[in-house]
């Protein structure tokens, strides 16, 4: 459905933000799925409400100068979005990755917007980073960064006012040395920072968090086709945190998990992947994917990370990178029986991709709402921290299980307000829609 506003909004946004094509990109797809809503509530239109949610409230950028290991200065560059706060405090990951750019970042928190939303919690939208590529760093440069990095940040952020957490290349060895810069400068110790060590303020089950959700949400989808895990082939795309914890729990409840990959290539394991050696090559020893397949028997490596694609599977979760999964990529899965795409990375899927596995029948489950148990689970840790308590690693997971059980609702009922029963997109992005856009109504023009 079009609607004449929309795509007005879209032509200026597209002007206004030349060359941010991953924002373009992201903006689009909300957008243009929101033409029902703006339909059912002309308020929105009159109160310019999408003109407003484009432009963010506040973008930062600033100089990161740091002395690497020989005594050289290097220079990057840190961003901070804060995109929208009418839920509740700024609040998102931050991303350590050479292809970081500013338009990359606006995506990121504009997604965030709404996927906060969508958890039903007290959370407005940033998101940050740095075009830091930590690979091959040693631990004292990664420190030297960070600490670099949080003497800026510092300034704009705060327990109520914008909460960072890890995203890509920031876990919890980075978190540690944001946080313990953060105090030094602040001198509060407070829950400023989610995917904090358990020991010092962590919540437990954030670590698994994104990744279990995502398996949660995935199971849904599969009861609406009468399925479950047991026995389905299951390729998952990545081998950082939200893959390492998806294939765990997808392996927990009956899959088997025969592919998984890094940015170079990919491992193909036909016995099922054995996710403690998987997860002691990432996080123990921080090394390749091709060790694993060096070590493990029966395992296949292969150079290029788009062939993962290639692997006959039932269901399938790109959780990467954006734009991992192309059109391409969608016909070979589709051509080879994928019955479900569930996405744990943000926007892997390009618009090609999704456009063919739904004119296929091919469930597709968005990241706004797939991936959103990381973003929820943090949540928790803010209200642990609030609370100064500590929950047990069953309590917080139960919660995220119905967080997640709760968003797979909202969508799966807003796709059928909205005309389209089963279309996840259009369900999430009309349901976090409206919750903003109503809060925005409700707090006036500023
Ligand atoms: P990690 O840094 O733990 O892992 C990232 C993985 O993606 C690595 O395997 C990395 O391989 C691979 N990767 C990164 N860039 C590329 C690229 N350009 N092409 C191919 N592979 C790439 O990050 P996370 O697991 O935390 O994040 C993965 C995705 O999930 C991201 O999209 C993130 O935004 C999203 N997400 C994360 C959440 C969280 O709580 N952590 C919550 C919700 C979403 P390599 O080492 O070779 O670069
Ligand atoms: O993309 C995401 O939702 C995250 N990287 C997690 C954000 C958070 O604040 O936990």
């Amino acid at each position: 459905m079009h609607h004449p506003a929309v795509e007005q909004v879209i032509e200026e946004l597209k002007a206004r933000n030349p060359d941010e094509t991953e924002f373009h990109q992201a903006a689009h797809e909300v957008l243009s799925s929101v033409a029902a809503v703006l339909e059912k509530y002309p308020e929105f239109v009159e109160a310019r409400v999408l003109q407003r949610l484009i432009e963010p409230d506040r973008q930062i950028m600033f100089r990161v100068a740091w002395l690497d290991d020989s005594g050289v200065p290097q220079v990057n560059r840190g961003f901070r979005v804060q995109f929208n706060n009418v839920l509740g405090p700024y609040k998102g990951g931050l991303r350590f990755h050479s292809s970081v750019k500013l338009g990359t970042i606006k995506f990121l928190a504009f997604e965030q917007v709404f996927k906060n939303a969508l958890t039903g919690l007290p959370i407005g939208g940033g998101k940050g980073g740095s075009d830091f590529d930590p690979h091959g760093r040693s631990d004292n440069e990664i420190m030297r960064f960070c600490q670099s990095f949080m003497t800026e940040l510092y300034r704009h952020i705060g327990a109520d006012t914008d909460v960072p957490a890890g995203d890509i290349g920031v876990g919890e060895r980075e978190i540690g040395y944001l946080f313990g810069q953060y105090k030094r400068l602040a001198n509060v110790y407070s829950g400023v920072l989610t995917g904090k060590g358990p020991q010092w303020g962590g919540s437990l089950a954030r670590k698994q968090a994104t990744g279990y959700g995502l398996v949660y949400f995935t199971t849904r989808m599969l009861s609406a086709r009468r399925m479950d895990w047991r026995g389905l082939r299951t390729v998952i795309s990545g081998y950082g945190n939200v893959a390492i914890y998806a294939a765990e729990k997808a392996e927990r409840l009956g899959a088997q998990v025969v592919a998984m990959s890094d940015s170079g290539g990919y491992v193909y394991d036909p016995n099922g992947v054995d996710i403690a050696l998987m997860r002691s090559v990432k996080e123990e020893r921080r090394a390749r994917i091709d060790v694993y397949a060096a070590e493990r028997r029966g395992a296949e490596y292969h150079a290029g990370c788009s062939g993962i694609w290639g692997v006959p599977c039932d269901v399938a979760l790109p959780c990467a990178t954006q734009n991992e999964l192309d059109g391409e990529a969608a016909k070979s899965l589709i051509a080879n029986g994928c019955k479900v795409v569930a996405e744990g990375a943000n926007m892997p899927c390009t618009p090609e991709a999704v456009q063919a596995f739904q004119s296929a029948g091919v469930g597709f489950g968005p990241g706004k709402a797939a991936n959103a148990g990381g973003v929820a689970t943090s949540l928790l840790e803010m209200a642990q921290n609030s609370q100064r308590l500590h929950w047990t690693f069953d309590e917080v997971d139960n919660k995220l299980h119905s967080i997640m059980n709760g968003i797979y609702d909202q969508c799966s009922q807003a796709a059928e307000d909205f005309g389209e029963p089963g279309n996840l997109v259009l369900g999430a992005n009309a349901a976090g829609f409206v919750k903003v856009a109503r809060a925005m109504l409700a707090q006036g023009v500023v």
